[in-house]
């Protein structure tokens, strides 16, 4: 018998256990307390572990982080060697690829405008663009960008991608590392940014780079809010260098009553749930995890600490 400790929403945990208790009776999940044998276990499952994880966790052999993104974590409290795994489910990824879908049919037939017209009374048709003359450009060719891609394919919009790394993707004008993002930017006519949070990529999306994108350029982040300089972005709406934006994550979450984002008329704001951990696929890939390291390989979606995601 394994201990696997479960910290997370208790509602949601309930298919958790279901699933432990079916496919894999000799991991016991058990919810978290703060004392008690639950302390002891090898393995924990949460979005925030509690503090100073390597004291209070002392037999732990693999967190597995509730999430995709791992930005949030305290990494200087984690012992050194403990793998961190991110959540990498394919009903995670179809979210995904699907509010990237929305957001970018949103932009490309001027939903937002169509939104402040109405609010305002207004009857007051733009010309229809067409997908061929919409460039769409995908910054971060990772799980969910690609998908985000394959999802866009089928609409005929002139896709392009940036990543790292080079990639080859079939269909898709691949850019790669800062030396090729100036080429990236000049034909994005809606960015999307699927980029994790990592030191490099924090304030990536700011004044600078908006210049670099062609005039009237539209914007989606469902990466994180700290990828985008917000006064920049204002700034750029407000000067129409950049036309809308639709925004999934912000820079402070819940944002306050009185955020300009919130009010700017040419900004759809979604409350961070362009994607959520699905609890059955979620609970099988920790089980998969878990089997991996006993089985002595590593865990599948470790996340490399060196690049930050
Ligand atoms: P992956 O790790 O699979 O992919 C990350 C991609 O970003 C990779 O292609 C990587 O390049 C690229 N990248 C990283 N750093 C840089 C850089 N400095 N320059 C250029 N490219 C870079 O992550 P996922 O696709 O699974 O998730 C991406 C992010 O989406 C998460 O980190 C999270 O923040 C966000 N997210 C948001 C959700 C929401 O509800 N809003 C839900 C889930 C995720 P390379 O391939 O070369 O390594
Ligand atoms: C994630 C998220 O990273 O929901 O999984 O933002």
């Amino acid at each position: 018998m394994t201990l696997v400790a479960y910290k997370s929403d208790p509602v949601r945990g309930a298919i958790w256990h279901e699933v432990f208790r079916r496919e894999a009776p000799d991991l016991v999940l058990t919810d978290w307390s703060t004392s008690g044998e639950v302390a002891q276990a090898p393995y924990l499952v949460a979005w925030t572990p509690p503090a100073d994880l390597g004291v209070a966790m002392p037999n732990l052999r693999a967190f597995f982080c509730m999430g995709a993104g791992t930005d949030h974590l305290p990494w200087a409290e984690f012992p050194p060697g403990l793998p961190v795994v991110r959540m990498v489910d394919e009903a995670l990824t179809q979210s995904m690829a699907e509010y990237v879908a929305m957001a970018v049919l949103m932009l490309h037939r001027d939903m937002a405008s169509y939104r402040a017209d109405q609010a305002a009374g207004r009857w007051s048709a733009r010309p229809v663009r067409a997908a061929a003359d919409r460039r769409v450009g995908v910054m971060g060719l990772g799980v969910m960008g690609q998908a985000a891609l394959q999802i866009l394919k089928p609409f005929g919009f002139p896709l392009a991608g940036w990543s790292a790394s080079r990639k080859r993707i079939d269909g898709v004008e691949t850019f790669a590392g800062m030396a090729e993002l100036d080429a990236f930017l000049d034909r994005a006519d809606i960015l999307v940014c699927l980029l994790p949070l990592t030191s490099e990529t924090r304030g990536l999306l700011d004044a600078d780079l908006f210049r670099k994108l062609p005039e009237g350029a539209m914007l989606v982040n469902a990466g994180r809010g700290g990828h985008v300089v917000e006064g920049d972005l204002l700034r750029a709406l407000d000067e129409g260098r950049l036309a809308s934006a639709v925004l999934d994550v912000l820079l402070s979450e819940p944002p306050s009553a009185d955020d300009p984002l919130l009010a700017h008329p040419a900004v759809v704001v979604t409350p961070h749930v362009a994607s959520a951990t699905h609890p059955a696929g979620a609970a099988r890939q920790v089980i998969a995890g878990i089997r991996a390291q006993q089985a002595g390989r590593t865990i599948p979606h470790t996340v490399d600490r060196t690049q930050g995601y």
